[in-house]
């Protein structure tokens, strides 16, 4: 239905745009000879477009690089920011510490001791709420907020060999 109407609205577009340049051509030998005025208002028009363009830029470009360093954009923590290790090898993770208290924010450094893995945290739900990426040599801090009580799973994203699937590590929260 919705593929006729665009068909037959290309078909009547493309009709009319083909009947406006025959017309364009079937009056292009009559008597315009003066060009200067015409060119003169085409080259005041594009100078305006371009300061408007440049305009717009900027000021994209402003809104975007306002919020450097993005770091700011990471959720503010409401108390202390707690701090944990995680650590994924083939085929386990460590997390270190492994308990904490909801409310608290925790910033994870994410690591790996071999391969590339995904840390995935999953709440009691089993509804995915943070991830990154844990790449040897180096650490990805990810911050997350515990906002309820119960155990929270940790699982690896990233297929890591054979026992990928076994890798996996609980984080209690209590009030
Ligand atoms: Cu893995």
């Amino acid at each position: 239905m919705i593929q006729d109407v665009v068909w037959y609205t290309s078909i009547f577009i493309m009709a009319a745009l083909a009947a406006l340049f025959a017309w364009v051509a079937a009056g292009a030998d009559a008597a315009l000879t003066n060009y200067g005025p015409v060119i003169a208002s085409a080259y005041r028009l594009r100078s305006w477009l371009f300061a408007a363009a440049l305009l717009v830029l900027l000021g994209f470009s402003y809104r975007s690089l306002i919020e450097l360093p993005y770091v700011s954009l990471l959720p503010r923590p409401l108390g202390p920011v707690g701090s944990a290790l995680a650590t994924g090898e083939q085929w386990a993770w460590v997390v270190s510490p492994n308990a904490f208290r909801v409310g608290q924010t925790v910033e994870f450094k994410v690591t790996s001791k071999d391969v590339n893995h995904g840390f995935a945290l999953y709440d009691p739900g089993m509804r995915i709420v943070a991830q990154t990426q844990a790449m040897p040599g180096y650490i990805n801090i990810l911050r997350h907020t515990f906002s309820q009580p119960g155990t929270y799973h940790v699982l690896c994203l990233e297929f890591c060999g054979l026992a990928h699937h076994d890798m996996k590590a609980d984080i209690v929260v209590t009030q």
